[in-house]
């Protein structure tokens, strides 16, 4: 038995860590299923808010800890400079780092990195972990973290977990439905089709639509079923794909239209107040929720139990939106033709189709996009 995520709970068990929050990283699967079993743990829409979340849990005599991807610093340094550290409050970030050991996806590389200098630049404490052995780094270091009031980055090596034979898939089919929704909620029968199922029965109406896609398994999903040189994939930058959308559509008259998901509009939804605002009539968001972070290994989003997209971007404003489960409302909702800005919120069933990588560089798939919108 070889678990290096098992010896990673028990230290930090030891050290009384007793609060967790986390946005999903693939590369710590595992590790954040058990953490969800061993501690109190908040999931989160982004990683800047689990550091408000956390800096509250440490008034209140918690220890925290977070786990995040190195992606994920970029959003919270304003957060733990300006609020953890400048308080003065405990908290111990787990960093799944990226683009350093067999990384596949090159939009990890500018982040991942150059993650430790970002972090001593900004006067944050790193230790890099870069192996099983090294986890003694994380025991020596907590003390210092609860006991001084310090802010503590441990830069976890996907290396570490190479040969775990705790290896884990989560079961997709234990979704809790926890809050009360709300009257207005729109019926609509369950859902029904995968994300790759709903791209398919809309692949007709993307043809010579300009269409940006969201980053991990929907880019290469859309790839794999309609490539077209006026689709823009996106490889990383979660939460983007709705903004890059807004931006083009609002520079050009092509028609445009966003492949969004439930996380990563959880993660930026104030794009939609932004959209709603200027409602530009050739942008459609298709937002696909399957209830999922599908892309790092479906773990829950909270669309499975108290929000619903559809009244969100109603709430902001959107007033053309349609909530959509079938192929059949999927091609109608898509087709509709419509003054202004278009938000279609298209229940699916979580899971990925096994398609391989997508072949082009991200410098090709920009210039092809910059011809098509020059067109
Ligand atoms: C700032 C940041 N945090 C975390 C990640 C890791 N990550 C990549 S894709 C993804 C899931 C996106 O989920 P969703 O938008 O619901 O789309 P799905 O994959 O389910 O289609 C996550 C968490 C990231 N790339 N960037």
């Amino acid at each position: 038995m070889y678990s290096p995520e098992e010896e990673l709970i028990t230290i930090l068990k030891k050290s009384s860590v007793d609060f967790a929050a986390s946005l999903p990283c693939e590369k710590i699967k595992t590790l954040l299923e058990m953490v969800e079993e061993q501690f109190f743990h908040v999931p989160l829409t982004r990683e800047e808010e689990g550091v408000g979340i956390c800096a509250g849990a440490a008034l209140a005599g918690r220890r925290p800890a977070m786990f995040v991807q190195s992606s994920g610093i970029g959003n919270m340094l304003n957060a733990l400079l300006s609020l953890t550290q400048f308080y003065e409050l405990p908290l111990a970030i787990f960093v799944s780092q990226r683009g350093i050991y067999k990384e596949k996806i090159a939009a990890q590389f500018p982040m991942g990195q150059r993650l430790p200098a970002i972090l001593s630049g900004a006067g944050v404490p790193c230790s890099s972990i870069s192996s099983r052995d090294d986890l003694i780094v994380v025991a020596q270091n907590l003390p210092r973290v609860y006991e001084g009031n310090q802010v503590h980055a441990f830069l976890l090596n996907p290396a570490i977990w190479e040969g775990s034979t705790a290896l884990r898939e989560r079961a997709l089919d234990q979704r809790p439905v926890a809050c009360v929704i709300p009257d207005q909620r729109r019926e609509a029968s369950p859902p029904a089709l995968t994300r790759y199922e709903i791209i398919e029965a809309v692949a007709p109406c993307l043809a010579g639509k300009l269409v940006v896609s969201n980053l991990g398994w929907p880019s290469k999903e859309l790839y794999a079923i309609r490539h077209q040189s006026s689709n823009f994939y996106m490889l990383g930058s979660m939460g983007m794909v709705s903004p890059i959308g807004l931006g083009i559509s609002l520079s050009c008259k092509k028609d445009v239209v966003v492949i969004d998901g439930d996380g990563s509009l959880l993660m930026n939804p104030g794009i939609l107040a932004t959209a709603a605002h200027f409602a530009p009539g050739n942008l459609t968001i298709l937002a696909i929720d399957n209830s999922s972070y599908g892309s790092t290994g479906s773990q829950e989003t909270l669309t499975g139990s108290c929000v619903d997209l559809e009244l969100v971007a109603r709430g902001f404003g959107i007033g053309n939106t349609a909530k959509v489960s079938t192929q059949e409302e999927l091609a109608a909702a898509m087709g509709s033709v419509s003054k202004g800005l278009k938000f279609i919120h298209a229940l699916a069933v979580p899971g990925n189709r096994d398609v391989p990588n997508i072949p082009v560089d991200h410098i090709t798939v920009r210039n092809q996009v910059i011809d098509f919108l020059k067109e």
